[in-house]
C-alpha cells in the first residue's frame, strides 16, 4: 500500500503498470484514456484529497467523481493503492461477478457514484458541493472530466449554476488529451477558448501541465478558493501518456495491448 503525502510518481508509475495489466487481462478498453488520468489521480489521492481508506463513509470526507468513467482501471488502481481494497483484487477487473466492472462501479469502496454514461459527473458534484455548504462541513468536491464531456449540454447546465451560487468548495479538473473516442477535439467540435468559455460562467479556470506533478499540487491546495468561484482546471495532458507507441494515439481509445505489447509497455512505465 503506497501512504498519502508519500512519492506521487512512485504512485503513478503503480497506477499506469496496473492498468496496463488490468486492460490486457480482461482485452478491455480505455487504456490511452488510464493513462492520461493516471498523474491527475496520483497526485489527488497522494495528498490532496482527505479520505479514510478504513473508513470509506467518513462523512466530512473530500468526494471524487471520475466523471469519465470508461477510464474505471485507473480509479481501482489508484483506490487499491491507497488501500481501500486489497491489491489482488485488481486481478479480476471485469471478470464475471468481479466488482470491478468496466466503468465505474460505487459498489467498490471509496467510489462515490457510479459513472460511464458521461456528462454527468459535474452535475452530481454540483448537487455533493451544494450539501456540504449547507451541512457547514468542511468537505471538497473534485469532479475530473473529459474534453469530449465540455460537448455536452449537461456540464454546461452544471456549470451555469456552479457558477451562480458561488461554490468555492467545488473543482473540477478536465484531463485535456485533445481526442476523443472515433476523432481530435478540434474535428469533432472545436471547444476553443474554452478557459475563456468557463470564465463567462463566473469560475476561477486555469490551464496547466496535467503530467507535472507539483503544478497539479500547488494548484490543488487552495481549496476551497477564495473569491466565492468554483475553479477549473484545463489539465494539458497526453492521451495514452507513458507508453510510446500509445501516445497521442486515436486508436488505443479502444485496442487492448498484447503480451508483447504489455511487455513492452510495462518496461517503459518502470524506466527511471
Ligand atoms: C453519454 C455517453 N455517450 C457516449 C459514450 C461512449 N463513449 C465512451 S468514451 C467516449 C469519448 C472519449 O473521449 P473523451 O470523453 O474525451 O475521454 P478520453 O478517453 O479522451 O479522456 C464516448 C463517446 C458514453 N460513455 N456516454
Amino acid at each position: 500500500m503506497i501512504s498519502p503525502d508519500g512519492d506521487t510518481t512512485v504512485l503513478a508509475r503503480a497506477i499506469r503498470s496496473d492498468v496496463l495489466r488490468m486492460v490486457h487481462h480482461a482485452h478491455a478498453s480505455h487504456v490511452g484514456s488510464c493513462l492520461s488520468v493516471a498523474d491527475i489521480l496520483a497526485v489527488l489521492y497522494g495528498g490532496v484529497l482527505r479520505v479514510r481508506p478504513d473508513e470509506p463513509n467518513w462523512p466530512d470526507r473530500d468526494r471524487l467523481i471520475l466523471s469519465k468513467g470508461h477510464a474505471a482501471a485507473a480509479l481501482y488502481a489508484v483506490l487499491a493503492h491507497r488501500g481501500f481494497f486489497p491489491r489482488e483484487l485488481l486481478a479480476r477487473f471485469c471478470d464475471n461477478g468481479s466488482p470491478l466492472t468496466g466503468h465505474v462501479s460505487h459498489a467498490v469502496a471509496g467510489v462515490e457514484v457510479s459513472t460511464g454514461s458521461l456528462g454527468h459527473g459535474l452535475s452530481m458534484g454540483l448537487g455533493m458541493a451544494l450539501a456540504a455548504r449547507m451541512d457547514g462541513t468542511q468537505a471538497r468536491v473534485f469532479v475530473v472530466m473529459s474534453d469530449g464531456e465540455c460537448d455536452e449540454g449537461s456540464t454546461w447546465e452544471a456549470a451555469l449554476y456552479a457558477g451562480h451560487a458561488g461554490l468555492h468548495n467545488l473543482v473540477a479538473l478536465v484531463d485535456y488529451n485533445k481526442i476523443q473516442s472515433f476523432g481530435r477535439v478540434r474535428d469533432v467540435l472545436d471547444l476553443e477558448p474554452l478557459l475563456d468559455k468557463w470564465r463567462a460562467f463566473n469560475w476561477t479556470a486555469e490551464e496547466l501541465d496535467g503530467h507535472d506533478h507539483r503544478g497539479l499540487a500547488a494548484a490543488l491546495t487552495p481549496i476551497p478558493a477564495t473569491g466565492g468561484r468554483p475553479t477549473i482546471l484545463m489539465c494539458h495532458t497526453v492521451k495514452g501518456k507513458g507508453v510510446s507507441f500509445m501516445e497521442d494515439r486515436l486508436e488505443w481509445h479502444y485496442r487492448s495491448p498484447t503480451a508483447e505489447q504489455l511487455e513492452q509497455a510495462l518496461a517503459e512505465v518502470n524506466s527511471p
